[in-house]
């Protein structure tokens, strides 16, 4: 299939789940509810373990909907065209996901008491991750090879723009008591914090068996044996499943195992240049 991405705003999309105007009413007409909350990621930052855990909160503990339910049909990303049509049938409180930059995100957002949890990643293992993501995905162009795909995600010439800029964009929001943000690297280090980190924000209730039965089943382990959140089910036209596996590796710094010496030294100028303002050491800086 051949196809050209469109530009909205400055940021790159794909015409096979956006159009203009899907954008248009995602950014200055869809009405956010009190009571929903954010998952937004750059892709390939943890996305998906993020709805995981959600949807088990949501449910107390109970791996139940998670298995019996589509992941992306529990929370919808809600600026595709997919999205639009499946969130009319979420019952709120909603869980809604979102790749977009913070100049695009729905503006009714920032008159609501509604809250964000932002997912990061370190940019290195998106990079990989995104590499082979883009290879089973169908509405993504084919990358050319890694080190073309290493220029382009450099130079923000990637679906959803600049990883730097979708950064720095939404932690401007840092301080905001309805704004949360966690590394994927945390959630791997200590699974446990970081899940009661999450009902802290979200003001739910906890004790131990909570957190264990959302760890347990959360893990990349369960993930990937659940046919409802490991993108096995996506239809042909979404995924190519004979490239590859959604579910791929679920480890940090498997960027070790695919940059050269010369791209490592490149990434890290870019990355000290990029960041210097921002003020903010992430997790997989202090490793
Ligand atoms: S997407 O397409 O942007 O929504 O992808 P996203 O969900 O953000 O990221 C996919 C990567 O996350 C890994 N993954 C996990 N890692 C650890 N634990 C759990 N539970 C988990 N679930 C998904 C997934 O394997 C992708 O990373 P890579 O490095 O490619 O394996």
């Amino acid at each position: 299939m051949s196809f050209d991405y469109f530009m909205y705003k400055g940021v790159r999309f794909s015409p096979g789940s956006y159009s203009e105007e899907i954008l248009n009413f995602a950014e200055n007409e869809f009405q956010v509810l009190d009571d929903d909350v954010y998952i937004v990621t750059y892709p390939k930052s943890g996305t998906n373990w993020m709805i995981e855990i959600l949807s088990l909160l949501k449910k107390d503990g109970d791996p139940t909907w998670c298995n019996d339910v589509l992941i992306w049909l529990r929370a919808p990303w809600y600026e595709t065209r997919e999205g639009q049509s499946q969130i009319k049938d979420v019952l709120p409180p909603r869980v809604v996901t979102s790749h977009l930059p913070f100049h695009i995100f729905a503006k009714s957002f920032f008159k609501s008491k509604a809250k964000i949890i932002y997912v990061l990643r370190n940019p290195r293992d998106i990079i990989v991750s995104l590499y082979y993501f883009s290879k089973i995905i169908c509405h993504y162009k084919n990358p050319a090879s890694f080190d073309k795909f290493f220029e382009d995600f450099v130079h923000g010439n990637l679906l959803y723009g600049s990883w730097f800029d979708h950064v720095k964009g939404w932690m401007q929001m840092k301080d905001n008591s309805n704004f949360f943000y966690i590394t994927y690297e945390e959630l791997q280090e200590d699974c446990q914090g970081s899940v009661k980190k999450i009902c802290n924000f979200l003001q739910k209730d906890y004790d131990a068996k909570l957190i264990e039965s959302v760890v347990k089943h959360s893990s990349f382990h369960a993930m990937k044996n659940n046919k409802m959140s490991n993108y096995s089910l996506a239809t042909e036209e979404f995924i190519d499943h004979s490239k590859g596996s959604f579910m791929r590796k679920g480890v940090s710094g498997d960027w070790k195992n695919h940059f050269t010496v010369a791209q490592s030294e490149h990434f890290d100028k870019v990355y000290q240049e990029k960041m210097k303002d921002l003020n903010v050491k992430f997790f997989w800086e202090e490793t």
